[in-house]
């Protein structure tokens, strides 16, 4: 994590959402984007996650990524106390795979928006590069890093299929 001042907030419920929500953070680090990661529950502590999203635009955040699992209210909650765009990432839950978890995070109703992406790892490192998209609008080094990105990803795909051991 870089020393400069974070514009894109990280949150979870739990210490247990990190090892999913780390994919985003990754991202982030690959496009030199400065971020916080920080343990924020809706259930166990609402006081600061109040406290953080009623402040996160005053500090300079421009995007919340926002991952829980189970009854996950954090996304729509945090989406409740800031005009920031959220986006949600549903983690998976040992009980009924994480669908809980999308179905909390995406019926939103009309008039309070949650970008929700897939379940668990590519949803959390979409998070990331959906948030670097919206970064990139206005910083030039990103959009350069995020092209990069994208043409090596391309390149990366064979035309043939080969049998693989
Ligand atoms: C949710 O409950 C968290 O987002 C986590 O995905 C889930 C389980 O949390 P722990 O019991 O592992 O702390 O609030």
């Amino acid at each position: 994590m870089s020393d400069a001042k974070p514009i894109v907030g990280i949150i979870m419920g739990s210490q247990s959402d990190w090892p999913t929500m780390k994919h985003a953070a990754d991202m982030l680090e690959e496009f030199g984007i400065p971020y916080e990661a920080r343990i924020v529950s809706a259930h166990r502590t609402p006081a600061r996650l109040v406290d953080y999203a009623t402040t996160a635009r005053e500090r300079g955040l421009h995007v919340i990524i926002a991952g829980a699992g189970g009854a996950a209210h954090l996304p729509g909650m945090a989406a409740a106390m800031t005009p920031l765009p959220v986006f949600g990432v549903p983690v998976q839950s040992a009980a009924l795979s994480g669908q809980d978890s999308l179905l909390s995070i995406v019926q939103m109703p009309g008039g309070v928006p949650v970008g929700t992406l897939a379940i668990g790892k590519a949803g959390a490192k979409n998070a990331g590069i959906l948030a670097a998209s919206v970064i990139a609008l206005h910083d030039k080094a990103v959009a350069d890093k995020l092209d990069a990105f994208r043409a090596a990803q391309t390149a990366s795909v064979a035309d043939v299929p080969v049998d693989e051991a």
